[in-house]
């Protein structure tokens, strides 16, 4: 079948982005951290975990579908990106495990879903593709006593188009349609 008709529209516009998950494996490591985590900041739930590589926003389906038949046909190469730098940025009250863009794949992946957003239709992104792995909210700095995370090798083996859900039990992130990620 091919991947565009494995597409689950969820019927109405909604809020999305691209992205990957982590293995489950790295996500209980990173419950485990979670879970001395100072009361007052706010865990990511562990299923909730994710690298977004492009934010998309409120789309309709049109433009969805336009994106994700075109990462169908083009060549999506799997990446590695190192995870090592525990960060809060206070503006945003977010604790996250960043690292940069090491891997050419990475790099070639990041274009080539530029691109394919730009066909469809969506507005550039606001800032360069900055790996990270948002961890916890309401974090206003680091917390004290220091953190020992992980470090964290990803290595996905498939794209995810995500849409992103406000329910009053939480944000849920379903996956609306996934593509593999292919070794170079
Ligand atoms: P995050 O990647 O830093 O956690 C769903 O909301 C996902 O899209 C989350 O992963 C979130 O941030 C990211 N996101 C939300 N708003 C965004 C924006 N304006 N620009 C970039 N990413 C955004």
């Amino acid at each position: 079948m091919p991947a565009e008709a494995q597409f689950r529209w969820p019927g109405a516009d909604c809020r999305l982005f691209v992205g990957v998950g982590v293995n489950p494996a790295q996500q209980q490591q990173i419950a485990a951290v979670l879970a001395t985590l100072p009361a007052a900041l706010k865990p990511v739930p562990q299923q909730n975990l994710h690298l977004t590589l492009r934010f998309l926003g409120q789309s309709s389906e049109t433009p969805a579908r336009q994106l994700w038949t075109q990462l169908a046909a083009a060549a999506l190469p799997a990446f590695t990106v190192r995870l090592d730098e525990l960060l809060c940025w206070p503006g945003a009250k977010v604790l996250c495990l960043a690292g940069s863009v090491t891997d050419p794949a990475l790099q070639q992946l990041d274009k080539v879903i530029n691109q394919a957003a730009a066909l469809a239709g969506y507005p550039p992104p606001h800032h360069q593709l900055y790996p990270h792995i948002t961890l916890a909210r309401h974090a206003g700095q680091l917390p004290e006593p220091p953190l020992t995370v992980p470090v964290l090798s990803v290595e996905p083996t498939q794209l995810h188009l995500y849409q992103s859900v406000s329910t009053p039990a939480g944000v849920r992130y379903p996956i609306l349609a996934s593509l593999p990620l292919l070794p170079a």
